[in-house]
């Protein structure tokens, strides 16, 4: 690090400076402590100094909370994240960890130039940034060639996406490059509006919300090049397919296609473009939302998928599919005498067969009967209204998942790293949806929140870990901190035997009269006694007033959510009827074909569960994150109104709560506030001594025990580690580094004398 950048000032574009970027160089707030340092230097220049520190911090606060003097005090970090955000400074580090605040508008600090900024440039340098965190971990890939990974959480709306996005850009954009290389950029970035354009909807928190998991690897080669990546995605929302509540929207490429597609592709797929035509698009009453174009964000996704490597016939088929489901929908039925179901719709019938490429007699049979195998016998039989509705929707959600599943398959083969001799090594994004409570929760909103249960235990699995490495390392004693461990709510959803999923997996294996109902009483039995679980039986006379019957309560680390168990059974079960899957297997669409494999048929072993698999895959995902060395980034709404410059203070709190904050800054505080490698410390105060200026030939320890010596430290504000200083109080850094201010000061004077003597 060289003493010429501390000497040079680069202001962002829109984030006003912070005296330099480092976090040891916010000016202090504390009056007593600046005169402490100022005791017995020059007095006009250093009065200016104190001034203009005051009002900086006053204003926008410290960019790391760990230089807070009140780090305890909810109410002071609560203070610091409105001023800053009142600047437009929406990062701020608790530490290695950045916190974000969703700014809801569009700022400048995201261009290349300052890319440029943040590339190869120590964390503590610049303003809390993406970039930062972005590089740090790029560095530390490159240096110590160990993967990485960058967890991104925060309930839905915080931003996670928009940060993945834009983490993704500056790899692109500062990563060497290569013609081979551009390719695989473009890939990683186009691989967004495609998989967003399927996986994505409008919901009541977000315009543009996740409704799958994704996890990202980008892989580098020995330059720090992007030569590839893969893609893990985690259970989609597919009931939206099918349905939506007020105010929701379903997947954005149906409204992409209707608004976008080109006349003549609208009438070989036989679709208008208007959604009211179409029953799964009208069920939130709200085709059209103000801040999303759909006819944009089509040519964007029409253009991602030739970057990807879609020719026009794999188009035609992906495009087929979409237009099916719509169709699917609006198959409609009557019953006849006998009360058995009769497709009454035979245009969509017709439009089916050919965009599904199947026999339109034998999917219009499939819809309205059942057949089951019975001792090696097959049996067909009439389906009631309500039960081909059913078929009908549950093969239009199959037929969407299956689609979304193969596409990740397709992006990741385009994204494959070719050269598989050449050793890489990876970075992974992970963003997945955040933390939600709506008016109504159920199966999607349970799997969701479970989720972001297991990353938050990771999250405080390897923060306290770390940080106690740290300290055990450097030999540093310590007192352990005391938080709030949510493995509890994780046991009690994924347990053996005793959690929800194994009971909810129990009843719907349980042959015979097995309800939702059923499964609530079930849960009632097993959990009763669990702090984090509550029924309306369960509920004191007070409480149960505000559950249902045929609802449950979880206590999660983030808040109290109340799930619905109608439809349970059914989303967990997840079961396409026999001659649906027999009907799909035939058909000529290739991409229907390879999603519909014949050996499903063949299959004796009943398949997992819908929550069994998605606990499986995110087991997984822990191992494969557990294996890498993490960096955070936790995004918080300022409002629920998605609106610039409102910073609600009330769901700030919440989220400070629940995301840990006040512990993680307490963690990171565990008696010291700020450490730094000796070599670097020395490099940065050595200007203070004497004796360490301009160098200083020994070991970089003993130069920085000479130089606190000579700062008058006393022995109860720093401990030398086994390769750190740590720093006790904030007010101890502050007063060196204001010391260090009045040096360059007084240096910039003698420079200026001596320059005017020569001249
Ligand atoms: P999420 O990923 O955390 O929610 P998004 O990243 O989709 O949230 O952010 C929601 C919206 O907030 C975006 O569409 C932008 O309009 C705005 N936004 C977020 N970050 C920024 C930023 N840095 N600058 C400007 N606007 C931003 V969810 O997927 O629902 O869990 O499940
Ligand atoms: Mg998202």
């Amino acid at each position: 690090m060289s003493q010429k950048r501390f000497l040079t000032s680069k202001p962002l574009p829109v984030v006003k400076p912070e005296r330099g970027g480092d976090t040891s160089q916010s000016p202090s707030s504390i009056p007593n402590f600046l005169c402490f340092c100022l005791q017995g230097l020059g007095a006009n220049g250093i009065r200016l100094t104190m001034e203009s520190a005051l009002t900086a911090r006053d204003r926008v606060g410290v960019q790391d909370f760990v230089l807070l003097e009140n780090f305890t005090s909810e109410a002071a970090f609560i203070e610091n994240l409105r001023k800053r955000f009142k600047e437009n400074l929406i990062y701020t580090y608790i530490g290695s960890v950045l916190v974000s605040v969703n700014p809801y508008k569009e700022l400048e600090i995201y261009t290349k130039q300052n890319m440029e900024r943040y590339r190869g440039v120590s964390f503590y340098e610049v303003s809390p940034h993406l970039y930062a965190i972005a590089d740090n971990s790029y560095r530390s890939l490159r240096t110590e060639r160990k993967d990485q990974c960058i967890l991104i959480s925060g309930e839905s709306g915080a931003g996670k996406t928009e940060a993945t996005k834009k983490i993704l850009q500056y790899y692109a954009v500062t990563c060497p490059a290569s013609q081979q290389v551009e390719t695989v950029k473009d890939r990683l970035l186009q691989s967004n509006p495609v998989l967003e354009a399927f996986g994505n909807a409008k919901t009541l928190r977000n315009d543009n919300s996740s409704r799958f998991g994704k996890y990202m690897d980008v892989q580098f080669d020995y330059r720090g090049a992007p030569v590839g990546g893969h893609i893990l995605n985690y259970l989609l929302e597919k009931s939206r397919v099918v349905h939506q509540n007020h105010g929701e929207r379903n997947f954005h490429i149906f409204y992409q296609l209707l608004e976008g597609g080109e006349e003549d592709l609208l009438r070989r797929l036989g679709l208008e473009k208007n959604p009211q035509q179409y029953h799964y698009l009208v069920k939130g009453h709200c085709a059209r939302v103000s801040s999303i174009n759909d006819k944009n964000e089509w040519k964007i996704m029409r253009r991602a998928l030739s970057v990807i490597g879609f020719n026009d016939s794999e188009v035609e088929d992906l495009l087929s599919i979409v237009a099916s489901v719509l169709h699917l929908g609006n198959v409609q039925f009557a019953a006849d005498e006998q009360g058995n179901a009769q497709v009454t719709t035979e245009n969509q019938i017709k439009y089916l067969a050919r965009l599904l490429a199947v026999d339109g007699s034998v999917l219009r049979d499939a819809l309205t009967h059942k057949k089951i195998i019975a001792k090696g016998e097959e049996l067909v039989s009439p389906l009631n209204l309500e039960q081909a509705a059913y078929a009908r929707d549950a093969l239009a959600k199959a037929v969407y998942g299956r689609t979304f599943s193969w596409l990740v398959n397709k992006v990741n083969k385009s994204l494959a790293y070719k050269a598989s001799c050449r050793s890489t090594t990876v970075l992974g994004l992970l963003d997945i949806y955040g933390f939600e409570v709506f008016q109504h929760n159920s199966f999607e909103q349970f799997c969701i929140n479970y989720c972001n249960e297991k990353l938050q235990q990771l999250f405080i699995e390897l923060t306290l870990k770390s940080e106690q490495e740290e300290y055990e390392s450097e030999g540093i004693a310590w007192e352990p901190v005391q938080y709030f461990n949510n493995k509890i709510i994780c046991d009690l959803v994924e347990e053996k035997f005793k959690g929800i999923i194994s009971i909810l997996d129990e009843e719907c294996l349980r042959p015979g009269d097995a309800t939702d109902t059923t499964f609530l009483e079930k849960l009632e039995e097993t959990v009763k006694n669990h702090p984090h679980f509550l029924t309306h039986k369960l509920a004191d006379q007070k409480t149960r007033k505000s559950l249902g019957r045929e609802e449950f309560r979880l206590s999660h680390y983030a808040g109290d959510v109340t799930y619905s168990v109608a439809g349970f059974l059914d989303k967990n079960n997840d079961l396409l009827f026999r001659n649906l899957k027999e009907t799909m297997c035939n058909s000529e669409n290739p991409i229907i074909n390879q999603c519909f494999d014949r050996t499903e048929l063949t299959d004796k072993k009943r398949p997992e569960t819908a929550a069994t698999q998605f606990k499986n895959s995110l087991a997984k995902l822990m191992e494969i994150l557990m294996s890498k060395e993490p960096s955070y980034i936790r995004c918080m709404k300022p409002n629920d109104a998605k609106q610039a410059d409102r910073f609600d203070e009330v769901l700030i709190r919440h989220q400070v709560k629940y995301l840990g904050l006040m512990e993680n800054l307490r963690v990171r505080r565990a008696g010291f506030a700020y450490r730094r490698k000796y070599e670097v410390f020395l490099q940065r105060y050595k200007s203070l001594c004497p004796e360490t200026w301009p160098t200083w030939d020994g070991r970089p320890y003993d130069g920085v025990a000479v130089l606190v010596k000579h700062l008058g430290y006393k022995p109860e504000e720093y401990k030398m580690g086994r390769t750190k200083i740590f720093i006790r109080f904030p007010k101890t850094l502050f007063a060196t580094e204001d010391a260090l201010e009045v040096r360059k000061q007084s240096l910039a004077t003698k420079m200026q004398a001596t320059w005017r003597g020569f001249y």
